[in-house]
């Protein structure tokens, strides 16, 4: 539903609004031929949805807050570090929103319908915001700081499972197969034996979406972007989970390597991952 510009709407209707815009629009070009660019390997894609959905979304937020800084994934040069550099030279903006335009890239080109569009607002470097909203199952999932974290306007929470053996877990596969693939591997070793199970449905936002909503207990991935975690981390936050680095370190901006679970088990899975790191 279309509501009238009136005034300065709320950052949380604006980001609503653009992810549903967004999200709805890349639903129909599900299926139907798109011209795909590869960014830096086979294995990192690129469609015109992508750069669509991102030039949607910011020249909707630049509308309602021109005096706002954004970060988007298909503004940023490809490569391991680039998004890196990005923030440093965005770190004294105000506000900044951290978009990544379709999360799920290689699934949408598939036609594997495990996508979404993960929209965050920082304010001078703390995420105040996040919104992710997967069009295929039309689930907007949304929080802000100190408010709680909602999904179809119920509060959310994370799952009360607390050790690894009774958790459903989820990874990633790095796109990085010289040293982050062979290390995710030997996670897989580590912590496959000791939990329910592992699944991988190639959509960090998704499954950070998935661990504040307590479908799966707990989350990790290596070589991530601000863009598919920022949003994501809120999300957890405000259910009652807990987001680190690889060596336990509080989540930040700058974080790669991800492990977002509901809490209890958190240390159990840090220690089965730096088991495997040895
Ligand atoms: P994307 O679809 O926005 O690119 C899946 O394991 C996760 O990794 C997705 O969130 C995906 O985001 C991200 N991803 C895919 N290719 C990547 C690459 N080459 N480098 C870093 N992250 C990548
Ligand atoms: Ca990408
Ligand atoms: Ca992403
Ligand atoms: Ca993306």
């Amino acid at each position: 539903v279309q509501e009238p510009i009136v005034g300065r709407k709320s950052f949380a209707a604006v980001a609503i609004n653009c992810a549903a815009k967004a999200g709805e629009w890349i639903k129909t070009k599900l299926g139907s031929y798109v011209s795909l660019n590869m960014k830096f390997s086979q294995h990192d894609l690129v469609t015109e949805i992508d750069k669509g959905s991102e030039t949607m979304i910011r020249n909707l937020i630049m509308t309602h807050f021109p005096d706002h800084s954004f970060l988007g994934e298909e503004g940023v040069e490809p490569g391991p570090n680039a998004s890196l550099e990005a923030l440093d030279n965005m770190k004294e903006a105000e506000y900044l929103w951290i978009v990544d335009p379709i999360d799920g890239t290689t699934n949408f080109v598939h036609g594997f319908p495990f996508f979404v569009v993960s929209i965050a607002l920082a304010h001078k470097g703390e995420i105040i915001l996040g919104v992710v909203y997967d069009p295929s199952r039309d689930e907007l999932f949304i929080a802000e700081k100190g408010k709680g974290a909602y999904v179809h306007g119920r509060r959310m929470r994370v799952s009360q499972e607390k050790a690894v053996h009774e958790s459903l877990l989820a990874t990633g596969f790095p796109a990085d197969h010289q040293q982050a693939l062979p290390l995710n591997m030997k996670q897989l070793q580590s912590v496959a034996p000791k939990a329910r199970n592992i699944r991988a449905s190639g959509s960090a936002a998704l499954h950070m979406a998935y661990v504040a909503a307590g479908r799966l207990s707990g989350f990790w991935e290596m070589g991530l972007h601000p863009w598919d975690l920022a949003a994501g981390s809120l999300l957890i936050q405000e259910s009652g989970g807990r987001v680190t680095g690889l060596n336990g370190e509080a989540y930040h901006l700058g974080i790669k390597d991800v492990v977002a679970t509901s809490g209890d088990i958190h240390d159990e899975l840090l220690k089965l991952l730096k088991e495997a790191g040895k």
